[in-house]
């Protein structure tokens, strides 16, 4: 299988780690955002959404959207699970995952894009919505902090997509300069523990 990859980008790299912890192995084929290269034509027939990451099945047939990708490679391959195993577990890692994506992740990205001249005449930035998405992060960071207390991984007694998901996307606010406080050490500890594994690195 190939993924449509940007080295930099979180969606992407959410699948890179979730297929490495499955070890499923991966074609990577970079497609720069940097350099845009997303936006060509060219990558405009692959997903016209001109976004990265796309799955590519040795059919030619693609899949979108980093976390039905991941569902796809856990329903595909589902040891070891990575997606709770029975219908409570499910719904767990399920309400984790919504939760981190719709707070955690979206409010890294807005900071991001609203706050970093990278975006500057690419998107429309509002830059009064920075500061806020900012401190909407900074709450996240507590919550996880405060979760994490006592426990190794954020959901069920073992590694799932929700640790995946929350540790890509507190990698990534390091590209809006966010980092959590050093006061919050149930996640500095979690976050440690996330970047030894060989997946960190996929
Ligand atoms: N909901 C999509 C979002 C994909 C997405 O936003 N990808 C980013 C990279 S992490 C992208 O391609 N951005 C290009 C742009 O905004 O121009 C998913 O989860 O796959």
């Amino acid at each position: 299988m190939k993924l449509y990859n940007d080295r930099f980008a979180p969606n992407p790299r959410r699948v890179r780690m979730f297929a490495a912890e499955k070890g499923i192995a991966l074609d990577l084929v970079d497609v720069s955002i940097a350099s845009r290269e997303h936006e060509t034509e060219a990558f405009g027939a692959i997903n016209p959404r001109l976004e990265v990451p796309v799955l590519e099945l040795d059919d030619g047939r693609r899949l979108v959207e980093s976390l039905a990708i991941c569902r796809y490679l856990e329903a595909l391959n589902p040891h070891p699970n990575l997606w709770g195993s029975e219908p409570l577990e499910r719904h767990a890692v399920d309400a984790m995952v919504d939760a981190l994506q719709a707070n955690l992740y979206v409010a890294t990205a807005h900071s991001f894009r609203h706050g970093h001249p990278f975006w500057a005449g690419r998107i429309e930035q509002c830059a009064d919505y920075a500061p806020l998405a900012r401190r909407k992060v900074e709450d996240e960071y507590v919550r996880l902090d405060g979760r994490l207390n006592g426990r190794d991984f954020l959901c069920l007694d073992r590694l799932t997509m929700a640790d995946i998901v929350a540790y890509t996307s507190v990698e990534f606010g390091k590209a809006a300069g966010l980092r959590p406080d050093a006061g919050l050490t149930q996640l500095h500890r979690w976050r440690t523990a996330m970047a030894a594994r060989p997946s960190a690195k996929a």
